[in-house]
């Protein structure tokens, strides 16, 4: 599913987030450490190897809501923006620290004139936030920031199961 907002592309589709080689920049679901996880951080740091988490470890560690850039090593984009995603029910307010996490990234990625940032699901696999909340939360943070951005012109959702890209599919069909 594509829809046009403020002149920017958004996107939602089912896939492996690293497996976006058409990209710029990825966006991993990080840990506090900025270290090798499961899920989407155990899928990025797989696949641009050893590299990133060394990359990563003299900003590590993170805040819940904050975005440190990494270059990609092996992975087929430039750069990694790692964010770390409010625990649900722990980390309060979940929303706000959710939709600081797509803020934060979204001023990375216009600072490093990132033109493409693909997004997975933020805080909705180990951090337990329920995907139809946390699906219209980042995707009215994007499009609330869609009108300001200058450098980049396609953010991608991309979602690992059906179930999820539903959720996101009719959270972007409600901007
Ligand atoms: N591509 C796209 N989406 C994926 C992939 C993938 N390869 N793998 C899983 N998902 P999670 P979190 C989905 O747990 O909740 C890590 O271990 C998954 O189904 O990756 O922010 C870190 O080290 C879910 O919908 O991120 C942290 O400790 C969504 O991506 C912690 O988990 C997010 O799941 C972060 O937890």
């Amino acid at each position: 599913m594509n829809t046009i907002l403020h002149g920017i592309e958004l996107e939602c589709m089912k896939g492996d987030i690293a497996k976006q080689p058409d990209m710029e920049a990825v966006v991993n679901a990080a840990n506090a450490e900025l270290m090798m996880g499961g899920g989407v951080a155990g899928a990025l740091h797989r696949a641009a190897g050893p590299e990133l988490a060394e990359a990563g470890a003299p900003m590590a560690p993170i805040k819940p809501g904050e975005a440190v850039l990494t270059e990609g090593f092996r992975l087929p984009n430039d750069v990694v923006i790692h964010c770390l995603g409010p625990v649900y029910g722990k980390d309060k307010p979940e929303s706000e620290l959710l939709q600081a996490c797509y803020w934060n990234a979204l001023r990375q990625a216009e600072e490093n004139n990132i033109k493409s940032i693909a997004f997975p699901s933020i805080s909705t696999g180990a951090f337990g936030y329920p995907v139809e909340e946390a699906a219209p939360a980042a995707m009215e943070e994007i499009a609330a920031q869609s009108r300001n951005l200058e450098q980049v012109e396609k953010i991608r959702f991309v979602l690992f199961s059906s179930q999820d890209l539903k959720e996101y599919e009719k959270a972007l069909s409600r901007l």
